[in-house]
């Protein structure tokens, strides 16, 4: 480490753990990973892979300790399918998964690309081999999103990010069916200004639920001269109200500092769309794209990420 920050988040020696050459079958890149542990105990990865053409499909990766031995299926495991989902036209980008125990199955958040833009579709899945596909549920321009994993008041709440002609902030919206999306609710804005948060911001894994409220890892995009710069931050949620937010802190907490993160397709992003938290509870294994071309892995803590709200919040 070049600095004194504490840092909250340690990469894996064997970053980036999944790379193109890793593929089954001929990919560009691969990236911006969903992820879930499974009921064996198993890591999934639910990863982008972008193809030659520029458009990106999903493919499932499994590993008994999910850092090496990847299992990676042979085919794409979600594939766009524009003929039924004309949304889908430009590919299918950016999962993120929830488990679902009311419904005893995920759900896939992931963005559509359609020639109107990015809009949001999901699927739900017992076993990431078939998939009940529900099409579109948020419209162009939104990325960014995920399922909370039970109700609240009765009602299904979706984060995710809209963008408009004042920016882009996270927003919140619910559901009484996962179908019908209404009374949307201002979440987190981006900051303004110097800030390495200003004008875009997004979700970036789906809210981690704690005693003290839903801990939010999100995406800050700063624009510079070189380009964008893709960090972390951190903010907590209140349990009940989930888009009141109760700390958000100054700082990034995560930012691109190796050479795969900084080199690649797209320079200087790390994107995170999922992790797991082992058994102890408080271990969260951040699964994140590098550069929109590696998938790498950061491992944290839960207890130190809220620590660390407390102080720098
Ligand atoms: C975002 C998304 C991500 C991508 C990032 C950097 O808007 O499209 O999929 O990793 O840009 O290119």
């Amino acid at each position: 480490m070049n600095n004194q920050h504490p840092e909250l988040f340690h990469r894996h020696k064997l970053n980036p753990i999944l790379t193109a050459t890793n593929w089954p079958y001929p990919v560009n890149s691969v990236l911006n990973p969903g992820a879930t542990l499974l009921p064996d105990g198993n890591t999934l990865l639910l990863c982008r892979v972008e193809d030659r053409r520029g458009h990106s499909h999903l493919c499932a990766a499994r590993s008994t300790n999910g850092v090496d031995g990847w299992q990676i299926d042979a085919q794409p495991t979600l594939l766009a399918d524009p003929e039924h989902f004309p949304e889908e036209l430009w590919g299918i980008e950016d999962p993120r998964i929830t488990y679902v125990p009311e419904l005893g199955k995920y759900a896939i958040v992931y963005i559509a690309y359609t020639s109107s833009g990015p809009g949001i579709a999901l699927a739900l899945t017992e076993d990431f081999h078939t998939f009940e596909r529900y099409g579109m549920i948020m419209s162009p321009e939104d990325k960014d999103a995920a399922l909370l994993p039970h109700r609240i008041d009765g009602h299904w709440v979706l984060v995710h990010r809209p963008v408009g002609d004042h920016g882009a902030h996270m927003w919140m919206s619910y559901s009484p069916d996962l179908r019908h999306w209404g009374s949307h609710k201002l979440m987190l804005e981006a900051r303004q200004g110097g800030w390495w948060d200003a004008n875009k911001i997004g979700l970036s894994p789906p809210p981690i639920e704690t005693p003290q409220g839903w801990l939010v890892i999100y995406h800050g995009v700063r624009q510079t001269a070189a380009g964008s710069l893709y960090r972390l931050g951190l903010a907590l949620f209140d349990l009940q109200t989930p888009e009141r937010c109760l700390k958000r802190g100054n700082e990034w907490v995560f930012g691109p500092e190796d050479p795969y993160e900084q080199r690649g397709d797209v320079g200087n992003v790390v994107f995170p769309c999922g992790y797991t938290l082992a058994p102890d509870g408080d271990t969260l294994h951040l699964y994140y794209g590098a550069a929109d071309t590696s998938i790498a892995l950061a491992t944290g803590s839960v207890r130190a990420m809220l620590e660390w709200l407390e102080q720098h919040g």
